[in-house]
């Protein structure tokens, strides 16, 4: 499918201007083959495969009617007018009018919420711009009704969330997710994300994801900044060919239902994403002691009882535990008994596997 499919100059009102209220609620997700690196526009160096995640959501509310003196957005966020959100969606709004040429005719009051603390290390991006886009392509549909097929609907949310936030392309649908091409999936594209849920093992569609906190501060670098520093990484090629390989290789993993093989790619995907910031110039430490601590703690756990927990990481110092459902009361205990004195007073955050996204309105 080639851009010429995304970008319509028919959608624009061609007599009334009407007024309207969308709300999506779209979820984050969790990679476990990491996307790091990027060129223009938006588009990933490598393929990317993730979990959507359950209960980490954003609830967009979007409202508009006639413009009165052009595209505008006025945004709240939390119930608070919030002028850099504003700024963002503007912004965001402006670079696709090519996509959605009717942005031009409206303005908007968008009120949105995120169901998880905001400096909790969850890619709020990911939920946030899903949530958005998914709301643009639904305006899209009431009026023009262009995206009546639900593949095209989707496809059409991920390329738009995608270019909002990389990540965010991979949110629109629920379960496991593939972004990127790569020879070994049909159909799949660097310009949006693809279900692959289909060929999943059932002891992997109902996996937890408990996100340990071990630190809520700022983050240190911005994806933004993150992504670029691979533009001179002297590491990056052998690691996006790897990326490559790992995506091929955690699908059939996926599909076997093999825990073992699982863990060793997502671990060593977590640690290599940090080792890529380690020797970036300039370079960053992302990981706390805690980070580290909680590690040690569960390769220790795992040699103990032999139960499939493992880690990944984000661009910071939380910790995602990835577990069978069938090992959750273990996996409790074991943080309660051992993981406490390294989480900071936000605790942690329990998820799984998620449905995707849902219109409320
Ligand atoms: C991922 N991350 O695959 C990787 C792993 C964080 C670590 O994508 O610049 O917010 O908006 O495209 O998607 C975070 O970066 O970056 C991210 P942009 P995004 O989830």
């Amino acid at each position: 499918m080639q851009h010429s499919f995304f970008e319509n100059p028919e959608l624009y009102f061609k007599n009334d201007i009407p007024t309207g209220k969308i709300v999506w609620k779209s979820p984050s997700n969790i990679a476990l083959v990491k996307y790091w690196g990027k060129r223009p526009v938006q588009l990933p160096m490598n393929p990317s495969v993730s979990f959507t995640l359950n209960n980490s959501v954003t609830e967009t509310a979007v409202e508009y009617s006639p413009a009165k003196k052009g595209l505008n957005v006025t945004f709240y966020f939390e119930g608070k007018r919030n002028v850099s959100f504003e700024e963002k969606t503007k912004k965001f709004f402006e670079n696709i009018t090519n996509i959605f040429p009717f942005l031009n005719q409206l303005e908007f009051t968008i009120h949105s919420k995120n169901s998880f603390p905001h400096s909790a290390g969850i890619a709020s991006s990911a939920s946030g711009m899903s949530a958005l886009a998914l709301a643009l392509c639904s305006i899209e549909n009431d009026h023009f009704g262009t995206l009546n097929n639900e593949n095209d609907f989707f496809r059409k949310a991920s390329y738009v969330a995608r270019l909002g936030s990389g990540s965010a392309a991979r949110s629109v649908y629920g379960g496991v997710v593939i972004w990127g091409e790569t020879s070994a999936v049909p159909g799949n594209s660097d310009l949006y994300g693809i279900p692959v849920t289909g060929n999943v093992h059932k002891d992997f569609l109902n996996y937890h994801d408990t996100i340990l906190l071990v630190d809520s501060g700022q983050k240190k670098v911005s994806s933004r900044v993150g992504h670029s520093l691979m533009e001179n990484n002297p590491y990056a090629k052998t690691r996006f060919k790897q990326a490559s390989e790992n995506s091929v290789k955690i699908l059939d993993i996926l599909k076997s239902g093999d825990k073992e093989d699982f863990i060793k790619i997502v671990e060593s995907e977590a640690l290599t994403l940090h080792a890529m910031m380690m020797t970036s110039n300039p370079y960053y430490l992302l990981m706390k002691p805690g980070t580290l601590n909680i590690i040690e703690n569960i390769f220790e756990f795992r040699n103990e009882t032999g139960i499939p927990l493992c880690f990944t990481l984000d661009a910071g110092p939380n910790v995602h535990l990835l577990y069978p459902d069938e090992n959750s009361e273990s996996v409790n205990n074991f943080i309660n008994d051992r993981l406490k004195p390294y989480l900071s007073q936000n605790g942690f955050i329990k998820d799984n596997v998620g449905n995707g996204p849902e219109r409320l309105i």
